[in-house]
C-alpha cells in the first residue's frame, strides 16, 4: 500500500496558494513534527500480548511474538519506528528475581528525562491478559510500580485488556465476524469495571480501561484485531496535542487492522480529527499567517482528507467522517 504520512501534507502545502510566509511557517511547523519523537513504555506479563499488540498498531514485525525478552538488552527492547520510540518490558510475574529487576527497569524508565528535561516516556501502556483468571499481579504492577512513580501527569498511564476474544477460553466469540457475543461483551465489560476498581481503591487514581483483541497470525491461521482502532484512539488521547500528529509517521497501513471495532464511537473518524487538529495546532500561530493557514486546513479539506484517509482505513465513509470532524 502507498505509504502516505507528513511528507504528503508538506507537498500539498507547498503546491497550494498560500503566500510564501505562511507557507514557510506551515512547512517549519510539518518538519519540526517530522523531528518529534514519542517514547512508549509497553509492560505487562510476559504472554499477555505486548509485541503482538506492537506489531498490529505499527506494522512491524519487529517484536517477535512468543517470545521473552532479550537478555543482552537486560530485559528492555527497545523499537525505533520513524519517530516513535517503543520500551517493551515485562511487568511482574516472572519469579521474584526478575520482577526486582522488571520494577527497577521500569521505574527508572519513568523518571527518565529527554534533552529538554521533559519526561522522557510520554505514555505507559499497561496490557492485561483478558484470559488470565489472576490478574493479581498486573494490578501490583499498576498500583505499586507504575502509579506511584508517575509524577502529577497520571494521563500518562492508559490501561488496556488484551486477548478479547479468548477471555473466556474462545467460548462466545463470533469468529464469522470477528466480534464478541453479547455474553462475552457482558464479561469483558464487568472486567473493565473490576479493573478500575481495584486500581481506584488501591491509589485512587481514576483510569478507563479498554479491551481489545490484538489478534494473531499463526501458520496459516490468521485473525484480524478487534477494537484496536480503539486503542489507538486512547493512545492519541493520552498523548499531549502538539504531539499527535506524530503517529501519523508509524500507524500501521494495513486497512483490515482497524476494521472491526465495538462502533460504540467513530473511532477511526476520531484518530484522523485528532491527528489533523494536532497539525494544525502545531501550525498555528496569530495574526494573518494564522488566518491563511486555517484557511488552508478548510480550502485543502480533499486533498489532506485523503492523505488521512489512506493512513487509517480510508474507506469513503471514514474520509466522509474526517470532513463532518475537522471541516464540517
Ligand atoms: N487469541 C489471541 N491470541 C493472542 C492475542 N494477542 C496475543 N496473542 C498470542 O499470545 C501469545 C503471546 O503473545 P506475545 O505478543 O508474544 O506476548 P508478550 O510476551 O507480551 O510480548 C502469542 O501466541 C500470541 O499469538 C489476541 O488478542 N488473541
Ligand atoms: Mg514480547
Amino acid at each position: 500500500m502507498e505509504k502516505q504520512d507528513l511528507d504528503d501534507l508538506m507537498h500539498i502545502a507547498e503546491r497550494s496558494d498560500m503566500s510564501e510566509e505562511a507557507k514557510k511557517h506551515l512547512l517549519m511547523s510539518i518538519n519540526k513534527l517530522k523531528h518529534t519523537k514519542i517514547n512508549i513504555l509497553i509492560t505487562g506479563a510476559t504472554g499477555c500480548g505486548k509485541s503482538s499488540t506492537i506489531n498490529a498498531l505499527f506494522g512491524t514485525e519487529k517484536a517477535k511474538v512468543g517470545q521473552g525478552v532479550n537478555p543482552e538488552t537486560m530485559d528492555m527492547n527497545k523499537f525505533e519506528l520513524n519517530n516513535i520510540v517503543l520500551w517493551d518490558s515485562p511487568g511482574l510475574g516472572d519469579g521474584k528475581e526478575a520482577d526486582r529487576r522488571h520494577a527497577k527497569n521500569i521505574i527508572d524508565k519513568l523518571y527518565e528525562k529527554d534533552s529538554d528535561g521533559n519526561a522522557l516516556i510520554d505514555l505507559v501502556l499497561v496490557i492485561l491478559d483478558g484470559g488470565s483468571r489472576d490478574l493479581g499481579t498486573s494490578y501490583e504492577l499498576i498500583n505499586e510500580v507504575i502509579i506511584p512513580n508517575l509524577g502529577d501527569n497520571k494521563d500518562r498511564l492508559l490501561v488496556a485488556i488484551n486477548q478479547c476474544d479468548v477471555a473466556m477460553k474462545g467460548r462466545y466469540w463470533d469468529y464469522e465476524n470477528n466480534k464478541p457475543e453479547q455474553k462475552l461483551v457482558d464479561f469483558l465489560e464487568e472486567k473493565v469495571v473490576s479493573t478500575k476498581n481495584r486500581i481506584k481503591e488501591a491509589t485512587g487514581v481514576n483510569v478507563n480501561p479498554i479491551y481489545y483483541s490484538a489478534g494473531y497470525k499463526d501458520g496459516d491461521e490468521e485473525q484480524q484485531p478487534y477494537n484496536l482502532s480503539k486503542l489507538l484512539s486512547f493512545i492519541v488521547q493520552h498523548t499531549k496535542p502538539e504531539k499527535r500528529a506524530v503517529y501519523i509517521q508509524d500507524i500501521n497501513r494495513d486497512k483490515k487492522m482497524w476494521e472491526k471495532d465495538d462502533e460504540i464511537e467513530d473511532y477511526r473518524g476520531q484518530i484522523q480529527s485528532s491527528l489533523w487538529e494536532s497539525v494544525k495546532s502545531a501550525a498555528s500561530t496569530g495574526g494573518d499567517i494564522g488566518a491563511e493557514i486555517g484557511g488552508f486546513f478548510g480550502r485543502g479539506g480533499a486533498a489532506i482528507g485523503r492523505v488521512a484517509g489512506s493512513i487509517i482505513g480510508g474507506a469513503v465513509g471514514a474520509v466522509k467522517s474526517l470532513f463532518g470532524g475537522i471541516f464540517g
